[in-house]
């Protein structure tokens, strides 16, 4: 058990939390899954404050408003694709972790919301995912006062039940 972490199921976009991870892509400019609901929920400003980031590397991650979004601000973050884990993959996802959270920490955001990055298009396997999320995040908090609370927000049960077992929650 992990007292700043919890644990929901449903959609990220309803969520009203200082901020939301967004699960995109390098050019920043949308997509599917959950990178297309939350473009779609904030409406078009946030893709014409996207157009001025020149993208994001994989592993880093870059901060926005929230525009229509009950969430004050969108962190975006690049998952690697999985490819088998020898490309750095597992390294790369740590960063998409630990950068997001220094975002939000820097940001002043007190509650932040993950998003099961790099599990549906980009194919990364789910519980290897799902640990090193946690790991990620709990050596974050460690060091850090905020953000005071982390939900990972699972879409799938599947997930759910992933992150509830590593958690014992
Ligand atoms: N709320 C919470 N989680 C969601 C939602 C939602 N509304 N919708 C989907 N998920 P994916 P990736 C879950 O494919 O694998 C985009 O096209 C989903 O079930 O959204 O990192 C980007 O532009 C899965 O568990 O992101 C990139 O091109 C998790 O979010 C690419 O997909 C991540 O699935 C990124 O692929």
């Amino acid at each position: 058990m992990t007292p700043r972490i919890e644990l929901l199921q449903g959609d990220i976009t309803l969520l009203k939390v200082d901020a939301v991870v967004n699960a995109a892509n390098k050019s920043l400019l949308g997509g599917g899954g959950v990178d297309g609901a939350i473009h779609r929920a904030a409406g078009p400003g946030l893709l014409e404050v996207c157009r001025l980031l020149d993208g994001c590397q994989t592993g880093e991650a870059k901060i926005t408003k929230g525009f229509k979004l009950q969430a004050d601000y969108v962190i975006h973050t690049v998952g690697p694709v999985w490819h088998g884990g020898n490309n750095d993959e597992e390294k790369l996802l740590a960063g998409c972790y630990r950068n997001s959270l220094r975002l939000a920490s820097d940001y002043k955001c007190k509650t932040v919301a993950f998003p099961n990055i790099s599990t549906g298009i980009y194919h990364f396997p789910r519980e290897l995912a799902a640990r090193i999320a946690i790991i990620e995040t709990r050596k974050f908090l460690e060091e850090s006062q905020l953000p005071e609370k982390v939900i990972f927000i699972c879409f799938e049960k599947e997930n759910l039940d992933i992150y509830r077992q590593i958690l014992n929650m």
